[in-house]
């Protein structure tokens, strides 16, 4: 069975592609089907706006759909920027200059704990549906360090490792990451759903 990938995010996709394809599950891209749909985001948490995602790609392709919905909640910032990571002050801004724009609200602050959170959430075209949930532990660095990965690695510190994940190679990532984290308890429960 091929799933589509509902994300843009070149990132995600790479990420998901290689932990779903190491776990044995057939992944394409909506590009591979000529699909690029923009869904807005309307949900108020992770895994309402990956479903929202995947019902709407499950719905153009007529195919399983996969979808990620993630984000970066820093304490001393209430949480945020959260489930508005992807828009962090503004449609204006790149990741670096989002990267930017935190370091800068957390000038100052010795509070610096944070997570990542991952929602993953499939549609199936007969209406059913599996999701799944990853976090990830750390702090925000002082600075950017590392060139690898995307959106707020640079500054992602694993304390454990005392590496940003953007120093990690991209299979060590994959193992603590929230996307890991998800995509593999993702992949037990549709396992389980197969063989019913
Ligand atoms: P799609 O909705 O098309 O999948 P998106 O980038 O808009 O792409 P989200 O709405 O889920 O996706 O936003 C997630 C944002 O959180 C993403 O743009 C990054 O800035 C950040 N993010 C999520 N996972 C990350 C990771 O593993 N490393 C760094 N930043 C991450």
């Amino acid at each position: 069975m091929k799933f589509v990938l509902a994300t843009h995010n070149p990132g995600k996709l790479q990420e998901m592609s290689s932990i779903l394809s190491s776990l044995g599950v057939e992944v394409i891209s909506p590009g591979d089907l000529g699909i690029d749909i923009e869904v807005e985001e309307t949900g108020s948490t992770f895994a309402e706006n990956a479903m929202l995602k995947a019902e709407a790609i499950c719905e153009a392709a007529k195919l399983p759909a996969i979808a990620d919905d993630s984000g970066l909640c820093v304490d001393a910032l209430n949480g945020g920027p959260g489930v508005y990571s992807a828009r962090y002050g503004g449609e204006g801004l790149d990741d670096r200059g989002r990267t930017a724009l935190l370091l800068e609200n957390m000038r100052g602050q010795t509070t610096r704990a944070a997570h990542f959170t991952c929602a993953i959430a499939c549609v199936f075209p007969n209406g059913d549906t599996l999701s799944a949930e990853g976090r990830c532990d750390g702090t925000i660095a002082f600075a950017p360090m590392g060139e690898g990965g995307f959106g707020y690695d640079p500054v992602f510190f694993v304390p454990e490792l005392a590496k940003t994940f953007s120093q990690l190679m991209a299979e060590e990532k994959n193992e603590i990451s929230h996307r890991g984290r998800a995509l593999r308890l993702f992949a037990q429960q549709l396992e389980t759903y197969l063989k019913k």
